[in-house]
């Protein structure tokens, strides 16, 4: 076996420590063999590492040039540094102790002059990748394809008025889809950053969102035909690149699934950060991915509540992953998905061992975060109280207006019987209390 150690000398593999560590470089809580609700803390999570963020992203931004140094860019050939960087990449999975990581086909390798010298320089990366899978038992969670890069997507990807751009992109995802199934990827994503308008003078909406059902149902199609049996997923985002993106948010998704017969092959990605820039909260399109049963994949990270972009911080705000975790418990879990943490270290943010502080703080956030919702769940009265605001319906009339037994004039028939109702408190602060309360 490779000894995965170059990259990140100075650090051993992280363990389990409990609350009561004062070594950072240790879980506090999480435990991946810990049975939590008769699974696994390492099966609830499925936690991932996204590539792009912690292992191709400088830290540039719109004001200056990248902050960190890689050690990995070894050599002045981009495809030489892939390599050492896929290394590094491996190193930094099992020392961190995660089962999974996500990628886009740029992260892996870089594109080549011609679609034909892109594909070769993937398929290459993607065999180192599988040996190092094979060596060391970290697995794929899902591939994608960047689709927002290159100039040529500017008017986007699907969606672009141009037809040859169009062909591009799908050149694109097919090779993207190879490399997923040939590393054993469970989910694949499509994330459409630059699908969407700048301005809505210049674009045929219908016509664009009508051109991406039909890339997406050619995806789906060659995929199952190349053997991939994992589920396909769509990750809302309402803005940013694009003014408005047409994968808005958890409800605009699934109206398009719909309408594009969709259904039976995608689920949902949903990102925390995604979410509030749709002025939703985290939990809210977590929550309405899992009623429609299409909650595919979870990518955690955490917006700024003073700025109104995709500052994608690491999840570290307990009080809202509570809240997934409770309805995660609910719904059944996130599996064949799993939670990718989307998430880059700040700017300044410039030591190599801040890559495992971020991840640690994370995962150590979720798993603390499954113990507390465990408990609400099952020793308190959470359930009961948000049941019992609906028993008006659990029986007579209104069960009967449930089953779209009783029409409009029954209805006013009922009130006039029943009189002006009583006023019956909605209790949120009891609620937000109850959380507080088994913080503990
Ligand atoms: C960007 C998205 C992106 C997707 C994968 O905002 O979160 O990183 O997860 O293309
Ligand atoms: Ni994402
Ligand atoms: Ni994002």
């Amino acid at each position: 076996m490779t000894q995965l150690n170059q990259y990140f000398p100075n650090i051993d593999k992280i363990k389990y420590e409990g609350p009561d560590t004062d070594n950072p470089m240790a879980f506090t809580h999480y435990d991946e063999d810990r049975k939590v609700a008769g699974k696994s803390m390492k099966d609830h999570f499925r936690f991932a590492v996204a590539y792009w963020h912690s292992f191709c992203n400088d830290n540039n931004d719109p004001f200056g040039v990248g902050t960190r140094i890689f050690p990995w860019d070894k050599t002045s050939d981009p495809l030489e540094n892939a390599k050492f960087r896929l290394e590094a990449a491996f190193e930094f999975f099992t020392k961190l102790g995660v089962p999974y990581y996500c990628f886009h086909d740029r992260d892996l390798a870089p594109e080549g002059q011609t679609i034909g010298e892109s594909e070769k320089k993937l398929a290459e990366l993607v065999d180192l990748a599988k040996q190092y899978q094979k060596e060391t038992g970290v697995k794929l969670l899902w591939g994608t394809a960047n689709l927002f890069t290159h100039p040529r997507y500017m008017n986007g990807a699907a969606t672009n008025p141009d037809f040859n751009v169009v062909c591009h992109a799908a050149a694109q995802v097919k090779a993207a889809l190879d490399a997923t199934v040939e590393l054993g990827g469970e989910n694949y994503v499509f994330w459409g950053g630059r699908e969407g308008y700048m301005h809505l003078l210049n674009t045929d909406m219908k016509r664009e969102i009508d051109h991406m059902g039909a890339f997406l149902r050619a995806a789906r199609d060659y995929g199952r035909k190349i053997g991939f049996e994992g589920v396909y997923l769509i990750e809302p985002k309402p803005m940013e690149p694009t003014k408005h993106q047409y994968d808005f948010d958890a409800a605009t998704v699934i109206g398009f699934l719909r309408e594009q017969d969709l259904l039976d092959d995608f689920k949902l990605n949903v990102e925390g950060n995604h979410a509030t820039l749709a002025s939703h909260t985290f939990s809210h399109d977590v929550m309405l991915a899992a009623q429609n049963g299409l909650l595919g994949s979870i990518d955690a990270n955490r917006g700024d509540y003073q700025n109104g972009w995709d500052t994608d911080y690491f999840p570290t705000d307990l009080y809202d992953a509570i809240q997934v975790m409770m309805i995660l418990l609910e719904h059944g879990g996130l599996a064949p998905g799993g939670l990718n943490f989307d998430a880059k270290i700040r700017r300044n943010s410039t030591d190599l061992d801040d890559l495992f502080h971020a991840h640690i703080g994370g995962m150590d956030t979720f798993a603390r975060a499954l113990l507390i919702a465990d408990d609400i769940l099952n020793t308190s009265d959470y359930k009961k109280m948000r049941d019992g605001r609906y028993s008006s319906f659990d029986e007579g009339d209104g069960k009967a207006f449930e089953d779209g037994k009783l029409s409009l004039t029954d209805l006013r028939a009922l009130a006039i019987k029943q009189g002006e109702p009583e006023m019956i408190s909605g209790k949120q602060e009891l609620f937000e209390n109850l959380v507080n309360r088994h913080i503990r």
